[in-house]
């Protein structure tokens, strides 16, 4: 697969709190760290997303009286999974994992840190009309194809993909530098949605052929 200087690479969320010891632990989630640093080396663009929440935000179970980790709840703009506490802004647990080495990273766009609203994808938050600004980031830059890795496939890389294709992006997911959360069959549901849109699933080493 030929990759070009319009290609990025978009690392999505590879936070301590989303690898095993983190407070939303995605199983195995460190094991995309080494897929990720080798596809790295193709790409002359890597950008970074951080999830970074204040304390108290409206995506936290925490937050909401009686309500408890994993259950659902109606915000303004719809129905939200509620999470535990997790990457809250300056924590350990926001930072991106230790092992996680890349330099070359022109940006690292946060998302998340409006009180009220989640952010899974990083183009929209979950009010699906709030942009982030990646967009015309990579619009400015020519930069129109993105590969997508990093956690959770189910969520932040899923979401991400979808509203790739819907700005009308190239959207790559690198299958196994990905790993998923899965609740309530939320890996389906978004292998559905990602081929109905036009995504290509990928595994990292076809980046070499
Ligand atoms: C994510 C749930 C809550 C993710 C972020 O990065 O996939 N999932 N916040
Ligand atoms: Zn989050």
């Amino acid at each position: 697969m030929q990759i070009t200087e319009q290609d990025v690479l978009v690392v999505i969320d590879v936070q301590n709190d989303f690898c095993p010891g983190g407070a939303l632990a995605v199983a195995d989630g460190d094991a995309v760290i080494d897929p990720i640093h080798r596809v790295a080396a193709k790409f002359d663009h890597i950008v970074l997303t951080q999830d970074w929440h204040p304390a108290g935000h409206a995506s936290f179970a925490s937050a909401h009286a009686g309500k408890r980790p994993f259950e659902q709840i109606e915000l303004s703009y719809g129905m939200q999974t509620l999470w535990p506490d997790h990457c809250v802004q300056g924590s350990k647990g926001a930072e991106f994992h230790q092992a996680l080495h890349l330099p070359r990273a022109e940006l690292i766009l946060r998302k998340g840190f409006r009180p009220r609203i989640d952010s899974y994808s990083a183009f929209f938050e979950n009010d699906r009309v709030t942009p982030t600004g990646l967009a015309g980031y990579l619009d400015e830059r020519n930069l129109n194809r993105i590969f997508l890795a990093g956690l959770a496939y189910d969520f932040c890389v899923g979401y991400s993909a979808l509203d790739a294709r819907r700005l009308g992006l190239s959207a790559v997911i690198l299958r196994d530098a990905c790993r998923a959360i899965d609740l309530n069959g939320s890996v389906a549901k978004i292998e559905a949605e990602v081929d109905r849109a036009g995504v290509v699933l990928i595994q990292s080493a076809e980046v070499f052929d």
